[in-house]
Formats: C-alpha cells, structure tokens, sequence
C-alpha cells in the first residue's frame, strides 16, 4: 500500500478549499469598500456637479491617474498569474498516473455498461472489487462510442472514455468498506442513464477470498 502518496481526492479537496477561502475574504473585502463608499459618498442635499464632473460634449482628459491604473493592472496580473501557476502544480500531479500503483483496473465502456478487467485477467460488469487503501489505477476507454467514467463520491475520479483512446484517472480507495455509485457522465444514448456500475470496497483479506473464488470460477 502506498501511503505515502497524496491522494487527487485530497489535492482536488485542498485546491478547492483554498479557492473557497481566497473569493469568500475577497468577495468580503470589496462588498465593505462598497458599503463604506456608498455612505461616504450618498447623495448629499447640495446638487451641484463636482470640479471633475464630465460634462456632455467634452471628452475628459486622460492626463490623470493613469500611474494608479497601471499599477492596479500590475497588481491584479500577479495575483491571476500567481494563482494559475499555483493551481497548475496539482492539476499536472493529478493527470499523471502514480509511477508504481497498487493495481491497475482496464475500464471499457458500452452502451450501457462498464467492463472492468485485473492485471491477472479476471473480468468483471456492472461491479468493479477492490480493497480499502489501495492505489488504483483505472485506465479507461471504450468500445463503441464516447461515455465518461466517473465516481461522484470521489473527488476528481472522472474520466472521458473514447473508442482507441486510453485515458487514466487514479485514486487510492477509501479506507473503510462500502459501496460506491459508478456513473457514465457523457450523454451517450437511450440507456444512459441506466449506464451505472459499483465500486465495492472490501478488506484485503475479502478480497483475496473474492479474487481466489473468481479464479476457480474461470478454471
Ligand atoms: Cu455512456
């Protein structure tokens, strides 16, 4: 098991709260410059335009505050070319697949269902077993027309699955047995909605009683 590797789920989850934080104090920020100038600067009972009012027919001069300008420009450039290069060190850790994962699960879509396949051959539908802890990775295609997997309770575990393409999504599966929705996230026909799958997640133990029951099961 490879715990020493960062789950996406926790990248995705961790990028997602910092981005949360950062609008919600931003979006505080500039909602209190706003109160305070609407106060500070209402409608006073004197009606006359101020010295640097525009008037009709003339075209303000741009001599002015053009210094403040650039450097609000600057400032806001830092911050969006800050963010984006902060934001792109996850993503490029969360597209490429783990060196050395645990398992690595082939994935193919139909319409409408999802095959799953192991390392050792054994094949399964509908339901894809796994045990808890364990980097997995899903390579993913199709075979027959476009379909996207995905695992909704799964931060990020989403994927296109294209005919002649494969396309990779890792996770390290939770760390306690359960059950969990598999879906089909593109629009793909009559029964996609139907076009659903498990992942059931099981101890190590169970799983190699289960995987020793499929082996024989298949001679
Ligand atoms: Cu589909």
């Amino acid at each position: 098991m490879s715990a020493e590797v960062v789950p996406p789920d926790e990248v995705w989850w961790s990028l997602f709260k910092m981005y949360t934080i950062a609008a919600v104090a931003l979006g505080a920020f500039v909602s209190a410059i706003l109160a305070y100038f609407m106060i500070k600067y209402r409608e006073k009972a004197v009606k006359e335009d101020p010295v640097d009012a525009p008037k009709p027919g003339t075209i303000p001069s741009m001599t002015a505050k053009v210094g403040k300008s650039v450097f609000m420009l600057l400032v806001s450039g830092i911050i969006v070319t800050g963010l984006t290069v902060y934001s792109f060190i996850p993503t490029d850790y969360v597209e490429k697949p783990p060196k050395n994962p645990d398992m690595v699960i082939w994935v193919t879509g139909y319409a409408w269902r999802w095959e799953f396949e192991y390392p050792n051959g054994v094949k399964t539908s509908g339901e894809v077993v796994l045990p808890t802890n364990t980097l997995v990775e899903f390579k993913v295609t199709s075979g027959d027309l476009f379909h996207a997997f995905g695992i909704p309770d799964i931060e990020g575990a989403k994927i296109d699955a294209i005919p002649g393409i494969v396309n990779s999504v890792w996770i390290t599966t939770p760390s306690e047995p359960g059950e969990f929705e598999i879906l089909c996230y593109e629009y793909c026909g009559i029964g996609h909605t139907y076009m659903t799958a498990k992942m059931i997640i099981v101890t190590p133990e169970e799983f190699e009683r289960w995987m020793n029951e499929k082996l024989e099961e298949s001679g």
